[in-house]
């Protein structure tokens, strides 16, 4: 190619294109408090991030060059590998990729980025000398989206980007609606905390993590005193209040990231506390009975106060003890009745046990 041709190729002028959304936000309730981990995803539109792989630094400088007239930050690699690299490092919607480079060459590229997870669609461009159909079968049997003959076309470049720039877009979309959904199908909209569903696969897992590795697992249901007076006091939505401020204390006195805490149904909740002794699970109990009694809620100029039952059931470590999630609510739910019977505002706590 002559210089000619390089500076006829870079000049061509391609009006900006309007910036597509991959990662947008998707109008949803407010979950925020929701102990549901999804996946982080991509970052939001801007910068307009394209990865770009090519052994040939001429080639390279012309292509980056184009890209960044049209509003993309480029990322350079000299081979596959490189580009695998840096799309561990970072996620990008779009991958340009020459055929033949050393080490790893396109087509091994394309078969590794389809081969692999990523945090979004990695949608791929093939730049490539070879424009012959049996290439084009080759390349797109691989698992390359499109291609682009060199030298290359500079408007015709920046054409296929912003189509492939739009499908990343669309399917970051209707990843997140879904990550969104899954979420809430886990979430107890009046509190955000986990909903029944979600404690019970949090159950299920930390039972069988107890029983693998021979550790302790504690388990409280509680239960808010005479709630029905609170709403015959203060109306279903003073009610509603003070379930969420319960909620509230619960989250603030459990270990982050480590204990579950759930609405079961109603006015009743239930906490998961791996690793914790009977000793640790009836500290915990008693430290969110007293803050609960310590609560003061204000709901339209008057003081709600509340307290609550606590039953807790525990697996100890080296007890040999095996129970399946419902056993264990089943040995809580006695304790909790127990709390109750012994007056209310009361903890209860013993070794989990069968009937
Ligand atoms: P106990 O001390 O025996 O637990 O008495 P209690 O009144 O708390 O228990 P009971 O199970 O008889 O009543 C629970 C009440 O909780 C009845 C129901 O109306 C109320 N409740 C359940 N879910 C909600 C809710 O989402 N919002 C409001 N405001 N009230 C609820
Ligand atoms: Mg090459
Ligand atoms: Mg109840
Ligand atoms: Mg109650």
């Amino acid at each position: 190619m002559s210089s000619t041709e390089l500076d006829m190729t870079i000049t061509i002028e391609v009006p900006l294109m309007a910036a597509p959304v991959p990662g947008a936000a998707v109008a949803a309730a407010d979950v925020a408090a929701a102990q549901v981990a999804v996946s982080p995803g991509p970052a939001a539109a801007e910068p307009r991030r394209v990865l770009l792989a090519d052994d040939d630094p001429v080639s390279t400088m012309i292509t980056r060059r184009l890209l960044e007239k049209g509003g993309y930050t480029v990322t350079c690699v000299g081979d596959g590998v490189a580009a695998l690299v840096a799309l561990r490092r970072e996620y990008f919607p779009v991958l340009l990729t020459d055929w033949e480079m050393p080490v790893m060459d396109g087509l091994g590229l394309i078969h590794a980025v389809r081969g692999a997870d990523w945090p979004g669609y990695v949608y791929t461009i093939m730049l490539t000398g070879q424009d012959t159909r049996e290439a084009l079968l080759v390349g797109l049997g691989a698992g390359a989206d499109d291609f682009v003959t060199k030298p290359v076309d500079g408007a015709e470049l920046l054409a296929r980007m912003k189509t492939g720039w739009r499908i990343a877009g669309l399917e970051q979309r209707l990843r997140s609606a879904r990550e969104q959904a899954v979420k809430l199908s886990l979430t107890d909209a009046l509190t955000g905390l986990s909903n029944r569903r979600h404690l019970d696969a949090i159950l299920l897992g930390e039972v069988a993590r107890a029983r693998r590795f021979d550790h302790a697992l504690g388990v409280v249901l509680c239960d808010i005193d005479y709630f029905k007076r609170v709403n015959d006091a203060h109306g279903h939505t003073g009610g509603d209040a003070a379930l969420q401020a319960f909620a509230g204390v619960l989250s603030a006195n459990v270990r982050n990231h480590i204990d579950g805490v759930a609405r079961y149904g109603g006015e009743e909740f239930a906490l998961v506390l791996p690793e914790c002794t009977l000793e640790g699970t009836r500290a915990v109990a008693e430290k969110l009975r007293t803050a609960v009694e310590a609560l003061e809620i204000r709901y339209e100029g008057r003081d709600i106060r509340l307290t609550a039952s606590f039953g807790g059931a525990v697996i100890e470590s080296g007890s040999g003890m095996s129970m399946n999630p419902e056993e264990l609510l089943a040995s809580a739910d006695r304790c909790l009745y127990q709390a109750k019977k012994s007056g209310r505002n009361q903890v209860c706590v013993q070794r989990a046990a069968r009937p």
